[in-house]
């Protein structure tokens, strides 16, 4: 019962609900006996996420929009205080304007640009950069979410396969700024998942089917398979890995044909 995370402090970001993948990451983690706290985007989320972090004992809730630096600095001053430090940090964040996602690529305007950057690629940096003051003296992990979309076209990702590329990037060189201080950085690629995320995706439901007919598992990833792979990457488990990208996606992305 002692788990391979117990005494260790987690600082999530990305729940929207109970089908998030990040609350997947949540309940592997404190099934491993890590303590959590929780972020969320703006009040309508507060409803959704606080009962979710109350229901595994964690008392840590605070608001967070990525884009606002001031409140990425509130979040990392209150875990200070509660915490006196932070061992993980989850990163499961993306944001592309919708328009971005449906018409073709080359239409994408600067403004669409920078916001899908700026939430998806962007706040990464930032938010590791708080988390590594915090995790000073003690080493730490982070993890983020990414999608195979970064590496090979995926109709309508778009925009978010660019922001994904340089998600992926700055794993690796976060990995090789923090790997000094005992810090890792890791991406899992996660397989599609019906979230609120994917449920504004016209033809969703047709690329899972896919997947799972031409996956070498002939299935799609169950988000808890995910959340066991964080817990993988951030546990001494995966001691000796880091600015890697792994992919849980039942084998899809090493298909040709
Ligand atoms: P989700 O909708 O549950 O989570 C996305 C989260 O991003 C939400 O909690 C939302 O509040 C947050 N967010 C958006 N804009 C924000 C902002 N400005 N500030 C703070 N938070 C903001 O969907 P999900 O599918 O669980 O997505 C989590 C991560 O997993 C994303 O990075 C996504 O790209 C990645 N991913 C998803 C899939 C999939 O098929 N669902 C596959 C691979 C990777
Ligand atoms: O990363 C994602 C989705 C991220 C996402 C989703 C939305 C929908 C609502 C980012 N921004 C928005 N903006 C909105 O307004 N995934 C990996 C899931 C996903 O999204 C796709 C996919 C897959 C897979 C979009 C097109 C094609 C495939």
């Amino acid at each position: 019962m002692a788990g391979i995370l117990a005494g260790k402090k987690a600082l999530i970001f990305g729940v929207a609900n109970d089908r998030s993948i990040a609350w997947a990451v949540a309940r592997e983690l404190h099934a491993q006996g890590a303590e959590l706290a929780f972020t969320y985007a703006g009040e309508v989320l507060e409803k959704r996420v606080r009962p979710l972090a109350e229901g595994i004992g964690s008392t840590i809730v605070l608001p967070c929009d990525v884009t606002r630096d001031q409140e990425i600095e509130a979040v990392f001053q209150e875990v200070g205080r509660r915490w006196g430090g932070l061992d993980i940090l989850v990163h499961a964040i993306a944001f592309a304007r919708k328009e971005d996602l449906s018409q073709p690529y080359v239409q994408t305007g600067r403004e669409g640009f920078h916001t899908a950057l700026d939430i998806s690629s962007y706040s990464l940096v930032v938010l590791t950069r708080h988390a590594a003051e915090l995790m000073k003296g003690r080493g730490g992990a982070v993890v983020t979410l990414t999608y195979m979309g970064s590496e090979k076209v995926v109709p309508n990702y778009n925009v978010m396969g660019v922001a994904k590329a340089a998600l992926e990037a700055s794993v690796r060189y976060l990995a090789h700024d923090l790997g000094p201080e005992g810090i890792r950085v890791n991406a899992i690629s996660a397989g599609p998942v019906k979230t609120l995320a994917a449920s504004g995706i016209a033809g969703f439901r047709d690329m899972l089917h896919l997947v799972s007919e031409r996956a070498p598992l002939r299935r799609n990833v169950d988000p808890a398979e995910i959340g066991r792979t964080a817990v993988y990457l951030v546990s001494d488990l995966g001691s000796g890995v880091t600015g890697e990208t792994l992919h849980v996606d039942a084998g899809y992305n090493v298909m040709g044909m």
